[in-house]
């Protein structure tokens, strides 16, 4: 007797599990194909909920799955231990933040060995671990040679509350991603990491990844690097020596342009508002301070009121000599292009607002109301070789006047009002304007891009010291190799309350060393990394985690890697990836590795929600792992969980019933425990018609998981497991070697997503473990074959051809094959089908007029 006893079992198979450790990556001599199946490694902050088990349970599914499949799986976890959440939790708690992060790693490990996850548990790896983040200290040297890595004075973004600098990518609609606080501007000196040296790569390998990256995730990539092709111009500053650079995308508008706007927190906007009056300097002033209060986003508002100063100042145009009034308008950015912009009003939104506001003049130079055909448009000249005016609708175009409308005309057309240009199209101007520009040595064709450099310095302790010496004649020099690990100095004594200095500066002793060249005092630098570097190059760590002499080594990486498949949420479908991308093709570049994408293949997983929202600790949703998982045992967390739907979608927890899997691992486990057959039983024996079920079964559940739809593979786990248990009771009985078979598929395949469950039925039916190594069943094709019906065709009335097709046929594939038929042709003669009734898979009636 007895029931089935989740917990019972599941202690049974950890422990043998624990014991055995079947799920070792293999080594040097396994001939087997290899897999690299990775989920992205958590922070150990608080213990795993929800989110966690759902996203590591579809791990579990791939690993087990290609281990099945014959290939030799690498499926390591690891620890993203830096970071503010524990420096945050330390604070609070006046604690260590490292035995506050290495408690929760403890708790966490425990969760994953009773989740049953089938790890290479040799490889774990933390990141503050100083064998590990001495190789983020080697990987900065490296940076730092290749002139990747830099310091520069910069406006960064501040959280006034965790009192230090976010990147780019950490400010989310103007706020930290953190804690919520509005993002100030600081200017500050700051360690940069040179992506924008890989912008073209990172944008153009993009290509590579369509279709097996998430379209989503690939697009916000695209968006995030934010290529835009143009020209750059010079402008002539009357009263100012050399030239000012614009950047624009649509310098065929050149002859348009009627002022000049310059961002006012730039040098440039400084420099021109000293130039003038007293009057202006003070107008200036004033703006400068508001815009300061001001975020990026705000500042980027279409919907928001123009502002400016006017800085008596005028610009001039390169191509016609005209003198163009320069303000100062926060709508520039200091950042982007060179912060400063030619305003064509007439054609761009924003400058239309603000010469509206200002008024100031306006000038159409493309006629959106000629139409432009092809690419090549032809233009008729004059006996002097002039352009002809093209004939721009006069009414048509009065009608569409910006300055009166308020709508900038952002479409195609053919130049007017732009001398030589006139009649062109969008894309012959610009080409011709360059050329022009390039004559008169004013400018050239160019791109800018949204990316920014990688700024990584951080003002807080729990991180990677970075590995830099500023001597005492203010050389900046690098911490030698040898001098590799640079360790955290104890804890004990250092003041961790952020005050906007790092608190490594505090650490006295710490601080003091010598210049490696003269041997003369010299002080560290207090700052420490952001986390992102540690995890940009974790997944190669993770192939000799122990290895003390260098970072990774080359060998195993062109044996592992890259990730084949990268499973992980879409919150880092920027940060992270971005930053992994980049960092690969730098070691790329250095020849370490011999791939330029880290991870082949990625899925992002839907959200666990709770009652519509994300769970987390502060909405008091939070469903804990741990606990989630002590009374439905920890296979019918995972069944339901990949039972609940496509793994992109969003799970809501309310909905999930850990009852229903339970119940179902019940009943697969009591078909096992029913069976009267022995192992050796002859299949071939058994019932035809569940066969068919097993080994369609079989056939179709791979390429449903390679295709992540799990799950479709547990409902058809469950459809095998009711037809056998309908063999049992109604059929052949527990005797019939079919029963014996469907029960063997079905714990073979059942270990993909409830492993102890999978292993007791191994167990009892008489084999040795483990299930989660056992090879793939390959499916009798003979089983596969579709059983097939005789279907009759009717032409009015009468039966004209009988055709043998699958049961399963649909009604359109069944009236294209009668309609197709020879018989049914020649008896149409033909005249036309007025009416087709069908019925499949066994009839079909067509009527002729
Ligand atoms: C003249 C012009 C005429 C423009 C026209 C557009 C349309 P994207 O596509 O985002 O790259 N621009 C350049 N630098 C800027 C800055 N620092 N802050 C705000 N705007 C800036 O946008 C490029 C366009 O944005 C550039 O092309 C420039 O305006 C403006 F009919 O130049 B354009």
């Amino acid at each position: 007797g007895g029931g089935y006893d989740a917990y019972a079992i599941q202690q049974k198979w950890q422990a043998r599990w624990a014991e055995a450790d079947p799920f070792r990556a293999g080594g040097d001599t396994d001939t087997r194909p290899r897999k690299y199946v990775l989920g992205m490694f958590p922070y150990p902050s608080g213990d795993l909920h929800m989110g966690h088990a759902e996203s590591y349970a579809y791990v579990d599914v791939v690993a087990r799955f290609w281990r099945h499949r014959g290939y030799n799986v690498l499926n390591p976890i690891g620890w993203d231990s830096f970071g503010l959440p524990a420096e945050n939790a330390a604070i609070q708690r006046g604690a260590d933040p490292g035995e506050w992060t290495y408690a929760n790693i403890a708790q966490h490990k425990k969760s994953f060995r009773a989740y049953g996850s089938s790890y290479d548990w040799s490889r774990i790896l933390h990141t503050s671990d100083p064998e590990y983040y001495r190789w983020n200290q080697w990987l900065f040297q490296r940076l730092y040679e290749r002139g990747l890595a830099y310091r520069k004075e910069s406006p960064v973004n501040w959280c006034p509350n965790d009192q230090t600098v976010l990147a780019n990518e950490q400010v989310v609609d103007g706020r930290c991603e953190r804690c919520g606080t509005e993002v100030v501007k600081k200017k500050l000196t700051q360690w940069y990491f040179k992506i924008t040296d890989y912008a073209d790569r990172l944008l153009d390998d993009l290509n590579q990844l369509e279709g097996f990256w998430p379209q989503k995730v690939i697009r916000m990539q695209r968006n995030w690097i934010g290529r835009s092709v143009g020209a750059d111009i010079d402008f002539g500053i009357e009263g100012h020596e050399g030239t000012v650079t614009v950047f624009s995308t649509r310098p065929d508008t050149l002859h348009g342009a009627t002022f000049f706007v310059v961002a006012p927190d730039s040098d440039l906007a400084a420099e021109l508002a000293a130039g003038s009056s007293a009057e202006v300097r003070m107008r200036f002033q004033d703006y400068l301070e508001s815009v300061g209060r001001e975020t990026d986003i705000e500042r980027q508002s279409t919907d928001r009121p123009k502002t400016g100063v006017f800085l008596e100042r005028y610009a001039i145009n390169p191509i016609n000599g005209e003198r163009l009034p320069i303000w100062a308008a926060d709508y520039v950015l200091a950042d982007y292009g060179h912060g400063a912009v030619m305003a064509v009003p007439a054609h761009d939104q924003r400058d239309l607002d603000f010469a509206r506001a200002f008024d100031l003049p306006v000038k159409v130079v493309v006629d959106t109301t000629a139409p432009v055909t092809g690419a090549i448009p032809v233009i008729e000249l004059d006996e002097s070789g002039v352009p002809i005016d093209p004939g721009a609708d006069e009414a048509a175009l009065a009608a569409l006047d910006p300055a009166k409308t308020g709508i900038a005309l952002t479409g195609e057309g053919r130049m007017i009002n732009s001398g030589s240009l006139d009649g062109l199209s969008k894309r012959n101007a610009i080409a011709r304007i360059i050329d022009q520009l390039a004559a008169l040595g004013a400018g050239r064709a160019s791109k800018s891009y949204r990316l920014r450099d990688w700024l990584i310095s951080r003002q807080r302790f729990w991180g990677t010291p970075i590995p830099m010496i500023h001597t005492a004649d203010d050389r900046i020099v690098p911490v030698p190799d040898d001098q590799l690990p640079l360790t955290l100095p104890d804890v004990q004594g250092l003041d961790l309350t952020p005050k906007g200095t790092s608190p490594l500066g505090g650490a006295a002793e710490w601080m003091q060393t010598t210049d490696p060249e003269t041997g003369e005092p010299a002080l560290r630098d207090p700052d420490t990394m952001d986390t992102f570097v540690d995890s940009s190059w974790y997944f190669l760590r993770f192939l000799s985690p122990g290895d003390p002499d260098k970072a990774f080594s080359t060998q195993l990486a062109d044996r592992w890697a890259p990730v084949d498949s990268y499973i992980g949420g879409v919150e880092h479908a920027i940060l992270h990836l971005l930053y992994a991308r980049f960092i690969t093709k730098v070691l790329f570049d250095m020849g370490l590795v011999d791939f330029t994408e880290p991870f082949t293949s990625l899925v992002n997983q839907g959200m666990v929600l709770l009652s519509g929202s994300k769970m987390s600790k502060s909405k008091g949703n939070l469903v804990e792992f741990a606990s989630s998982m002590i009374d439905p045992g920890a296979d019918a967390v995972r069944v339901a969980i990949a039972f609940a739907g496509p793994v992109e979608d969003d799970i809501h927890w309310e909905d999930v019933s850990t009852t229903g899997a339970q119940k179902f691992l019940a009943r697969a486990w009591r078909v096992v425990k029913d069976i009267t057959s022995a192992p050796d039983v002859i299949w071939a024996e058994g019932d035809q018609a569940l066969r068919r079920v097993t080994h369609r079964v079989l056939a179709d559940a791979p390429g449903l998981i390679e295709q992540t739809k799990f799950n479709v593979v547990v409902a058809r786990l469950m459809e095998l497991v009711n037809a056998t248990r309908k063999t049992i009771d109604s059929g052949a009985g527990p005797a019939d070697p079919a029963v014996r078979e469907a029960a063997e598929a079905t714990a073979m395949i059942l270990d993909l997503f409830a492993p102890h469950t999978a292993e007791e039925m191994w167990e009892i039916l008489g084999y040795r473990p483990f299930v989660g190594l056992v090879t793939w069943r390959t499916p009798d094709p003979t089983l596969l074959v579709e059983e097939s019906v005789t279907a009759v065709v009717q032409v009015d009335g009468k039966v004209r051809a009988t055709l043998e097709v699958p049961t399963r046929i649909d009604g359109a594939e069944l009236e294209r094959i009668a309609r197709a038929d020879d018989r049914v042709l020649r008896a149409l003669a033909g005249r036309e089908i007025a009416r087709a009734v069908v019925r499949p898979p066994k009839v079909v009636s067509f009527t002729t007029r």
